[in-house]
């Protein structure tokens, strides 16, 4: 039974994940009519849609939660360091229980359109179920790695066997015992998703296009006396997080990777590949920032792949080489590099063999045709624009936010975008959700937004809109610090590389949550300045 949706409403939330579920909470209890409207048959986001086998959080499980209620963080205990996926789900559900979220959700509903309705001062959505509703207000949480990119390679029709794409994976699994399974795609969900199907299938085959850097996650169960201990101060822990660049906890070292000796530099990068975790990438100040900085790390990490993988060509292939380390996102991984020493793994480079086509039977590169049962696409997403610009989005004079967003988005803040009133993203492009913990930035995002709605209400006002100019100088900003770093230099989706035809636009902010977090703060305290209120 499909909970309808109110045709007229203060706040329309779309997306019923991390995001949409906190802005429902928020704005509820401030008083405003509030409704979410989510796609997906059920709550949570990429953790109700990315149920691959290994599936799990590169964000340790104590920080990827929501900070906003004592009780909720006393009564919920985690079990790993490393959150799996079903574990999150469950977190995201007790969440929804707890606040008594659903009865204003709807699911199975898509927002197709929204148009900007100038004389009425409010936006009309339209849905996949023939809703119309009218909304002084909405709020896109829509993911920042919700639609799965399936590369269009020729053939995939006629393929005999199933197919399936990690970040759309069957409620009921795939049973892979018995199969020949190929795997397209090693970033974070391809490796994750690797040893477990290698553990499951007659035969794997690994189609790899770019080596990532992969380092080990050395999950665990969790400490539950640290976890306790935690509990006990976790208002002012995750304070600590809230004004660190990455949300984080992580300790950002001072050294330069240049003034380090080769003892120095290999004591201190096996300690953190001991410890487990991204932390690597903060051993030294400038190994995101320095060219030959960063080659210190690469090279460390060359060795550690050479001394797991027997097969040394097979090593060679899985070295990441052409690019800077932690510039395409870094993979946490557990038992990867191991799994290419099974007799039943076999590894594909597709840059030397390229994939000619899908045949009924399995996939042709240049060199043969490769027999799969099964295949699975480990291929990303079309990140951060990509499910904003699904809906059909009119803004003043009915303009399109496809059409402005043609050459790269263009927002202020992450937050908002010009001619587009009344609009806006949580975790957009322009903010520095995907390089954070993304769940201190989200919640950020929704208290900052929430506020702004307060304002407006308290003040009589009920149209707000970036300036434009404001918005160019934000763009020019993002820009400016990303040219800062190594991270534009690396194909990675941050820059949109993995889907062609995408605008190359670094589109994360890289200037620090805490330094972003000032920022809005102080656009607010300043009576939002940049935003045009009437
Ligand atoms: P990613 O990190 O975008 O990885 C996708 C992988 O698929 C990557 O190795 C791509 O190679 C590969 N790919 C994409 N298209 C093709 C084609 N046409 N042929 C061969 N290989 C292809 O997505 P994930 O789902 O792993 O992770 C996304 C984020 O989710 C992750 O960073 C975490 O934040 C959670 P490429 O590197 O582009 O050459």
């Amino acid at each position: 039974e499909r909970t309808p949706v109110p045709s007229r409403l203060d706040v329309l939330v779309v997306g019923a994940g991390f995001s949409g579920l906190y802005a429902l909470h928020r704005l509820r209890e401030l008083g405003h009519a509030v409704h979410v409207v989510e796609a997906a048959d059920d709550i949570g986001g990429v953790w109700h849609h990315n149920r691959y086998p290994g599936a799990r959080c590169d964000i340790e499980s104590v920080d990827y939660c929501y900070s906003f209620s004592d009780e909720l963080i006393r009564e919920w205990d985690w079990t790993e360091r490393y959150p799996a996926q079903p574990e999150i789900l469950r977190y995201i559900h007790h969440v929804a229980d707890r606040f008594d979220l659903r009865r204003d959700i709807t699911l199975g509903t898509r927002v197709t359109a929204l148009t900007w309705d100038e004389g009425a001062v409010r936006w009309t959505a339209r849905t996949d179920r023939g809703d119309e509703i009218a909304a002084d207000h909405v709020i896109m949480a829509t993911g920042q790695l919700s639609v799965a990119q399936i590369p269009a390679i020729p053939g995939l029709d006629d393929f005999a066997g199933g197919w399936y794409h990690t970040g759309n994976w069957p409620r009921d699994g795939v049973d892979f015992t018995g199969r020949r399974v190929g795997v397209i795609g090693t970033g974070s969900s391809g490796v994750q998703a690797i040893p477990q199907i290698a553990r499951q299938a007659a035969h794997l085959t690994v189609f790899q296009r770019t080596a990532h850097f992969a380092v080990p996650a050395r999950n665990r169960p969790l400490d539950q006396a640290y976890a306790a201990a935690l509990k006990t101060r976790f208002a002012e822990y995750r304070e600590q997080a809230r004004n660190h660049p990455g949300g984080t906890h992580r300790v950002l070292s001072r050294q330069s990777a240049l003034e380090a000796t080769p003892e120095e530099l290999r004591a201190t990068f096996e300690r953190h590949w001991n410890n487990g975790g991204p932390d690597i990438l903060a051993a030294y100040r400038d190994l995101i920032s320095d060219r030959a900085a960063n080659e210190k790390a690469a090279e460390y990490v060359r060795g550690k792949i050479r001394e797991l993988v027997r097969d040394p060509e097979v090593a060679e292939r899985l070295i990441p080489r052409g690019y800077p380390f932690g510039t395409k996102r870094l993979v946490l991984e557990i038992g990867y590099y191991e799994t290419f020493n099974r007799d039943n793994v076999e590894l594909v480079d597709v840059r030397a063999t390229p994939i000619e086509r899908i045949t009924p039977a399995g996939v042709r590169t240049g060199e043969r045709e490769h027999p799969l049962d099964t295949l699975v696409f480990a291929t990303g997403f079309d990140a951060l624009t990509g499910a904003l610009l699904k809906v059909d989005i009119r803004g003043v004079g009915g303009a399109s936010l496809r059409e402005k967003w043609a050459a790269g988005p263009r927002t202020y803040l992450g937050i908002s975008t010009a001619g587009f009133p009344n609009l806006f993203f949580i975790a957009g492009p322009g903010s520095p959700s995907v390089l954070s913990n993304v769940l201190v930035s989200i919640e950020q995002h929704v208290e900052w937004v929430s506020e702004h709605l307060e304002h407006l209400r308290k003040n009589g006002l009920r149209r707000s809109e970036a300036d434009l100019e404001r918005e160019d100088a934000w763009v020019a900003h993002v820009n400016e610090v990303a040219a800062a770093t190594l991270y534009p230099v690396g194909n990675s989706w941050y820059l949109g590389a993995n889907v062609p035809g995408k605008p190359r636009v670094f589109m994360p902010y890289v200037g620090g949550v805490g330094r972003y977090r000032r920022i809005c703060a102080e656009v607010a305290a300043d009576g939002y300045t940049g935003f045009h209120l009437s």
